[in-house]
């Protein structure tokens, strides 16, 4: 850090004083990655006590995506949680969006910075990141982001002032694998000149006047990911069935081999990079994606990375050790952008990313929910799964056939809440099978999904469901019988069992 800056050192209980009720406030972090650790932990103690004296006390939460515990977890047990966007994954968050005390905006990553840029949203007036360097140049600190790009950049454009927690965990070494970069407003139309998954078209930093700095925090803390499990047998097959997939695809002509992979959060995705890195058919990979998670170690061990672009660094801590071990060797091949960037429809489109996502169910017409249990609870969010799925060159859903030990189908008749509808959608993909909807008709893709993909103890209910359909509905294009369509969920809500 520059040592003009050594006299904004403050401590976060500081910082937390001088946040205002009803604030909004604009985060770094994209999933438990680059978030600020130690402010929103002195704010939730702080909210606590207001609120405790009976007066009223609260914020909005603007992040990248979902972050760490520190964070969301402690505003929202705070009570001081009142509005929260883009994204979260926090039990603690989720139960407040469910029992109504926290609004909950579910949007498209792609879509945050520039709804808070055009004004559609109330500004952050605070912005809090945080970062692993300063610099200054004359009137100007240029801010060398931490693990993850989010909406960093605006909500310090935008924000009246800035918090930064200056986290030495990477330190330094850090610096160069961000690429920051904005694009012009409307009615500007300049396109976004990125021609390559890897390709570099802004700064390493974000600039800021330095008068905006209002404290800056020493810290020294990993970001707090859980680890990964090792694949079960049942994302192993998944993630067989992909690849056999693509390798199907390529033999066609139909799958050229540079181009990039965007994969969702979580254990499978995760399972499925790992399964492509181990292939030893498989060309060198470039990722253009959201979350680089700890599969990329067995990309760069198994010599398949080209580059890996992403809006953050999703790494359990072992990774980020290993990372940080070999950050002079492995800079390079990481690029971390911006969610407008990483995530941008128009950029995925023209490179033509290869998406796979995770979805809680999809029904036998092609709808996928990504977000509701049974229609009305919040699970996570779209998250960018819509960002890929609406614009990929091959859009790739995948689910288990079953959850909750069997007693619950995600093949059902139809989604209890459309997050990707059929004209999205092009592949659905579970442990039983895959199927390629690209060029049916409903009744057709119905069924493929139920053939390949739906358990067999479900295979013959939804069988009858169309059958029912087909004999019994107005028009047979989508035979959908409308008070039968929910049959699956009304059980398990009554029975615990979509089983009769
Ligand atoms: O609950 O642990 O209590 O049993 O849902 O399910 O199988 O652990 O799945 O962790 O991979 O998450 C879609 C939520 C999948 C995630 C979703 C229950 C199941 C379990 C979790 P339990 P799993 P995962 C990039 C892209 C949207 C955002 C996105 C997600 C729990 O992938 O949030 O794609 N996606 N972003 O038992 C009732 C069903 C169920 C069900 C599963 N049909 N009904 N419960 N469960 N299916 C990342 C970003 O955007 C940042």
């Amino acid at each position: 850090m520059h040592p003009s800056l050594n006299s904004k050192i403050i401590t976060p209980q500081e910082a937390a004083l001088q946040i205002n009720n009803n604030e909004v406030l604009g985060f770094s972090g994209f999933t438990p990655s680059g978030y600020p650790k130690v402010i929103p932990v002195a704010l939730a103690e702080r909210g606590e006590q207001i609120r405790a004296q009976g007066e009223d006390f609260g914020v909005a939460v603007y992040t990248g995506a979902s972050t760490g515990d520190e964070l969301d977890g402690a505003l929202a047990r705070a009570g001081i949680m009142k509005v929260r966007m883009p994204y979260q994954s926090n039990r603690d968050v989720r139960a407040g969006i469910n029992n109504g005390t926290i609004q909950y905006f579910d949007q498209h990553l792609s879509h945050m910075a520039k709804l808070v840029r055009q004004g559609f949203v109330p500004p952050p007036t605070t912005a809090i990141i945080e970062a692993v360097d300063i610099e200054v140049q004359g009137d100007t600190a240029h801010v060398y982001l931490a693990g993850s790009g989010g909406c960093s950049a605006t909500y310090m454009m935008v924000a009246d002032r800035v918090f930064i927690e200056l986290n030495s965990f990477y330190g330094p070494g850090l610096k160069g694998m961000h690429d920051v970069y904005i694009p012009c407003a409307h009615p500007c139309v300049d396109s976004i000149p990125l021609l390559s998954a890897g390709g570099r078209i802004g700064k390493p930093y974000v600039e800021i006047p330095v008068s905006k700095i209002a404290g800056i925090i020493e810290t020294n803390m990993p970001d707090q990911m859980g680890g990964f499990v090792d694949p079960d047998e049942e994302s192993k097959t998944i993630a067989a069935h992909i690849l056999d997939f693509l390798r199907h695809e390529r033999q066609k002509g139909r799958l050229p081999v540079d181009l990039p992979y965007q994969s969702g959060v979580g254990n499978v995705a995760n399972a499925v990079l790992g399964s492509m890195a181990e292939d030893p058919n498989q060309a060198p990979l470039s990722l253009f994606t959201e979350v680089i998670q700890d599969s990329i170690f067995q990309i760069i061990e198994n010599d398949k990375l080209v580059v890996a672009s992403g809006a953050s660094l999703t790494l359990s801590i072992p990774g980020q050790e290993k990372l940080k071990a070999n950050l002079d060797q492995w800079r390079d091949k990481f690029v971390i952008r911006q969610q407008e960037i990483s995530n941008n429809p128009e950029v995925v489109r023209r490179l033509g990313t290869i998406s796979m996502n995770t979805a809680i169910e999809v029904d036998i017409f092609g709808n996928a929910n990504s977000t509701h249990m049974v229609g009305t609870s919040m699970m996570n969010g779209i998250g960018g799964s819509g960002d890929f799925t609406r614009n990929a060159y091959l859009p790739i859903f995948m689910t288990p056939s079953t959850a909750k030990g069997g007693a619950v189908s995600c093949v059902v008749p139809m989604v209890s809440h459309t997050d990707h509808h059929e004209h999205s959608t092009q592949i659905f993909v579970t442990e039983r099978g895959l199927a390629d909807l690209r060029g049916l008709s409903p009744v057709q893709r119905a069924r493929e999904i139920i053939k390949n993909c739906a358990h067999p103890d479900y295979q013959p209910l939804l069988t009858d469901y169309l059958e029912y359909g087909l004999k019994n509905a107005k028009g047979i294009h989508t035979p959908h019988t409308l008070s039968r369509a929910f049959e699956f969920h009304t059980r398990f809500l009554e029975t615990g069992s979509m089983l009769p």
